[in-house]
């Protein structure tokens, strides 16, 4: 299938994947490598074992750049609060404006946060989530302005790329509840609202989910800088809450699994160049996961 399709192909091919005998025998087609994969999976720690299961169980694990004591993990986050004051608004910037990404040269100019998403060891974890061999689709450091607009990715949504997505998001700054945190609704209560809804793909705004479901069941992610989540985001609702004090400063990596079908990813976040400049001391292992429209499975 061609990975660069427009929007509207990919809600058509969204729909056909929904008519029961083709989703059949791609359930049956994704459980055979599900199961053909499991003997080649890494061998993890029980602590990162325990991290897979909860993403698993509840949709989201939280731990900290200390907790997962990752070498290069003092260097992220030096790197990140450096990068934060060059993160500016447009000259000509909007009103509709609730997010400002770093160019692919700011981020080229910090190769740190860019390769800490392939760190051996996150792969790993990754890899035991999605049952699958791991694409990794670079980062977004972002920096979301606190204003009242909901839309886009403030609105509640799940990840339509593949059956499972992976985000691992590093807050860069402490975000407490009125500081946009990101948030997400449980696995269980999610899998319902699906079924109640109908939902197959798009955004949802607050004031419908409110109907479907109370805000107590919201969970939201607050932590001091340097929090790392983990969230099964194709499994999810979750959205960003806008921040209301000061602006949010986060770091997400984006994963999927490497199968050709069902795979509605599109480029990584830096162009082809920027990726061969960043992989020459990479493993082949790290290589296959950021280069993996050539390991298509
Ligand atoms: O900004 C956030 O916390 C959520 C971002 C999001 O929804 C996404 O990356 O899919």
């Amino acid at each position: 299938m061609n990975l660069l399709l427009p929007k509207i192909q990919k809600r058509i091919f969204k729909k056909i994947y929904q008519i029961p005998f083709v989703k059949q025998q791609n359930d049956i087609a994704y459980q055979m490598a599900i199961n053909k994969h499991k003997t080649n999976l890494p061998i993890i720690s029980k602590d990162d074992l325990e991290l897979v299961e909860k993403i698993n169980h509840e949709g989201v694990a939280i731990t900290s750049l200390d907790n997962l004591g990752i070498t290069s993990n003092p260097q992220l986050l030096q790197t990140a609060q450096a990068l934060t004051s060059q993160i500016q608004l447009e000259i000509n910037s909007d009103d509709n404006q609730y997010v400002i990404h770093a160019s692919s040269q700011q981020i080229m100019a910090y190769p740190t946060i860019f390769l800490w998403g392939l760190e051996q060891r996150l792969l790993n974890i990754i890899e035991h989530y999605i049952g699958l061999p791991v694409a990794y689709h670079g980062t977004y450091f972002r920096r979301d302005l606190a204003n009242q607009l909901e839309k886009g990715s403030r609105l509640w949504h799940l990840d339509p790329e593949d059956r499972k997505v992976l985000k691992i998001i590093v807050y860069v700054n402490d975000v407490s509840e009125n500081h946009g945190p990101f948030q997400y609704i449980p696995l269980s209560l999610t899998s319902n609202i699906v079924q109640y809804l109908k939902y197959n793909y798009g955004y949802i705004p607050n004031e419908t989910m409110q109907k479907v479901i109370s805000p107590d069941n919201y969970k939201s992610c607050i932590g001091s800088s340097g929090t790392v989540i983990f969230a099964g985001t194709g499994s999810i609702f979750h959205r960003g809450k806008a921040p209301e004090n000061s602006d949010r400063f986060t770091i997400f990596f984006d994963y999927t699994s490497r199968r050709k079908k069902e795979l509605f990813y599109i480029n990584n976040s830096l162009p082809y160049q920027a990726l061969l400049q960043l992989s020459k001391n990479l493993s082949v292992q790290q290589k296959q996961s950021l280069f993996w429209q050539e390991y298509l499975e």
